[in-house]
This record gives C-alpha cells, structure tokens and sequence, in this order.
C-alpha cells in the first residue's frame, strides 16, 4: 500500500507532523534525496550544505566526527537549511538506556529536526527522547531496522520490534533506516543508503545499489547519498543528478 500510494496522499495520512512537513518538501522540490555530508570539518558541512542544498529534502550529519562541531555551526547550517528549504538529520544511531541516551540526544540530537536510533534496548530510549523534546511535533526519529553493509544482521524478530515501536510511538517515529520494506504503512517513510550510480561497494563492507533500484525494487521513499556525492569534482551536479533519477524512479513506482 506505501509503495504505490503518491506523497501528496501519504502526507495526508501523516501521523507525525514533521512527515508532513518532510514530504511537502519532497513534493515542492521534486526531491527524494538525502545527501550525507560525511566531511572532515565544519567549513566543509557548510560550503556542501550551501551547493547540494536545492537539490535535496535531507541533509544527514554525523557531529561526532566534526572536531569543531559546536552550536553556532548549527545555527548557521539551520540557516542554509532554511534557505534552501531541508531539514536536519542527524545520524547519531543512539542505542543505550534511556538515562544516557537522554544526556547525548541533549549534546548531539537537539539541534537537528531527526535522529536516528537503534531500538534494541527497549522503549527507554524512546521515552527519553519523547520527554527531552520540547515539542514533539518538531522532532523526528528514524528507526535503523536494517544496514546496507555486508554481514549485516537480517532478523525477522528485530525487524517486528521496529514495527512495533513506530506503533508505540506514532508521533515521535517518522520511519526506518532500512533495504527492504519494512512496514506498509504509507505514515512512515523508507530512508535508504547503500546507493551509488557508479560503485558497488567500498573497501570495508559498505554495498550499493542504483537509486532505480533502491527507489523501485526495494521500497526506498527517500535515498540516501553519501560519498557519491561529497567525493565528486562537482557535488551540486552530482546530487541533482541522484536527484533526478530517485525523483524519476519514485513517479514510476507510483505509476504502476
Ligand atoms: O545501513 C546503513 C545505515 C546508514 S545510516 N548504511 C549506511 O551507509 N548508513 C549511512 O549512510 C553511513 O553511516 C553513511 O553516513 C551513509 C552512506 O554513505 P556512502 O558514502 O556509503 O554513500
């Protein structure tokens, strides 16, 4: 049902506000892609933000591997991400009792519109950042259910645990990290890496497929690319061009 229905039809059904908001962004931009500014200083988050941002809904960090991090670097990537009309999500794959997820989620997820998580601990970590957010509607968290890397944990069990804590949490979880479908419902949205136009995979695991792949075969709503963008001589052109094909293979999936 997800993967036929369009996002106009599925941001009406949104539970979550920031769903909505994410796929109005989607629809106006004609943009399904997530670029993961994976760079090596602040400087550099900035001046990627700044090209790619036209062309994406997402913008996706890791602060804890930026040495100069600090808040008024978000404050000013909050402004380009306005500008450009994106939100922030912050990779930050907590997984802990909620006591110490509720301490890090301050340091490195409250600055950003979403987070992700790994639910294995139980709903602590989810409660913790449900109560730690000011205001829930403004706030995101995306469940990793399944990883793009080789070796890759498949589990059926820990895949329903997902599921069930998108259920428990409707309006805190706006949908997965993961290569296949995880839940049908058209509430939550499918966020996909693993993809490159040129590469099959890296030197330590990583593996990738096409955005027609990604997009059309395996259920992504959103796509999610990293080096196949930061690594290129031209990295505006280069997400215009994921841009492109994810849009493209996303009107397709919905045609048929
Ligand atoms: O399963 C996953 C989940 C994530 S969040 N596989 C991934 O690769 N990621 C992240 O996506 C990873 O941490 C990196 O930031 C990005 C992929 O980068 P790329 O350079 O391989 O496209």
């Amino acid at each position: 049902e997800r993967l036929i229905k369009t996002f106009e039809l599925r941001a009406d059904a949104a539970v979550h506000p920031l769903v909505r908001s994410l796929l109005g962004i989607v629809t106006s931009k004609r943009s399904n892609l997530c670029v993961s500014a994976d760079v090596s200083s602040c400087t550099e988050l900035l001046t990627l933000a700044q090209q790619v941002g036209p062309h994406i809904c997402l913008l996706k960090t890791h602060v804890d591997t930026l040495p100069d991090f600090s808040d008024s670097v978000a404050q000013q990537l909050r402004s380009v991400a306005q500008q450009h009309n994106f939100l922030l999500f912050e990779d930050s794959k907590f997984v802990d009792i909620g006591a110490t997820v509720a301490r890090q989620w301050e340091r490195r997820g409250a600055w950003a519109d979403i987070v992700t998580v790994v639910p294995i601990a139980g709903d602590g970590l989810l409660t913790a950042i449900a109560q730690a957010a000011l205001d829930n509607s403004k706030k995101g968290v995306i469940l990793v259910a399944e990883m793009s890397s080789d070796g890759a944990l498949r589990s059926a069990e820990y895949q329903e645990m997902c599921r069930a804590a998108a259920k428990r949490f409707p309006h805190l979880v706006m949908g997965f990290v993961s290569q296949s479908s995880i839940s049908q419902s058209p509430w939550l949205l499918q966020l996909s890496p693993g993809v490159s136009v040129s590469a099959s995979g890296d030197a330590l695991g990583q593996r990738y497929v096409s955005p027609e792949c990604s997009v059309g075969e395996r259920g992504a709503d959103v796509i999610i690319v990293g080096r196949g963008v930061t690594t290129s001589s031209d990295p505006a052109a280069a997400a215009a061009n994921y841009q492109q094909l994810a849009y493209s293979a996303y009107l397709e999936r919905v045609k048929r």
